[in-house]
């Protein structure tokens, strides 16, 4: 019951927002099918695909997100420092990427799970699933809501994860690279429960503001059990 609610409720803020920024965000250096072979494997491109899985058994859906696939810097957030106020609150807070997704060109939306038809969350035992190419040097930077939060998110570091070690594509399970973030633009409530979180305000962006640097929720030490809600895998080919 509870997570059809927050089903239909999550789906209800998405329709709130434009969810059609579709496109391969990978950028990457131009290729010149000119060139000589060489060495520098600098053009070597492999196609990957991640897949963000909301646990079965875990205490949170996962909302609609976006990702970014980059040379360097950090796309995002900056660890440490407060939300620098592009739009990665509403994601955050309100499960939507739209406004983020504005104001980092190249990044592309995800929204809805793998076998659904309609924009929405990832409710535990869902997936949502997205495939770019990306050659070695590049990272990976994505984020998603813990949608049974304030403004929890899970997202690699600030720099992203990198998808190659040396030439060799990361492949695997790589949950124990994502962190469960606090965008530190939310007071925390018990997750699950809090009246102003996702599935049960009453519209979007309510809650009290605070103004924290965006650290871990490990960090933030709010006295609050969050439980793992995600599993992270990449393949390449
Ligand atoms: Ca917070
Ligand atoms: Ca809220």
């Amino acid at each position: 019951m509870r997570h059809t609610l927050t089903a239909t409720l999550l789906i209800s803020l998405l329709n709130l927002s434009a969810c059609d920024k579709l496109g391969n965000a990978a950028m990457l250096p131009a290729s010149d099918s000119n060139a000589m072979p060489t060495s520098d494997m600098s053009n070597m491109q492999k196609t990957f695909t991640v897949t963000l899985e909301s646990l079965s058994d875990g205490p949170s859906p996962l909302s609609p997100g976006l990702y970014f696939v980059h040379r360097d810097g950090m796309p995002f957030f900056t660890a440490g420092m407060l939300d620098r106020g592009q739009g990665l609150e509403n994601n955050a807070e309100d499960a939507n990427p739209a406004k983020l997704a504005q104001a980092v060109p190249g990044s592309v939306i995800f929204n809805t799970p793998v076998g659904g038809t309609q924009p929405g969350p990832a409710t535990p035992g869902k997936k949502f699933e997205f495939s770019f190419t990306a050659s070695p040097g590049d990272h990976l930077s994505f984020l998603t809501m813990f949608g049974q939060s304030n403004d929890a998110f899970y997202a690699p570091a600030d720099t992203g994860l990198p998808l190659f070690n040396g030439n060799m594509p990361v492949t695997g399970d790589v949950t124990s690279q994502i962190s469960l973030w606090d965008a530190g633009t939310e007071m925390n409530q018990m997750p699950g429960t809090g009246p102003d979180q996702a599935p049960r305000q009453t519209m979007p962006g309510m809650g009290t503001a605070e103004k924290l640097p965006l650290v871990t929720m490990a960090n933030r030490m709010d006295g609050f059990t969050y439980g793992q809600a995600i599993k992270v895998t990449i393949s390449a080919r």
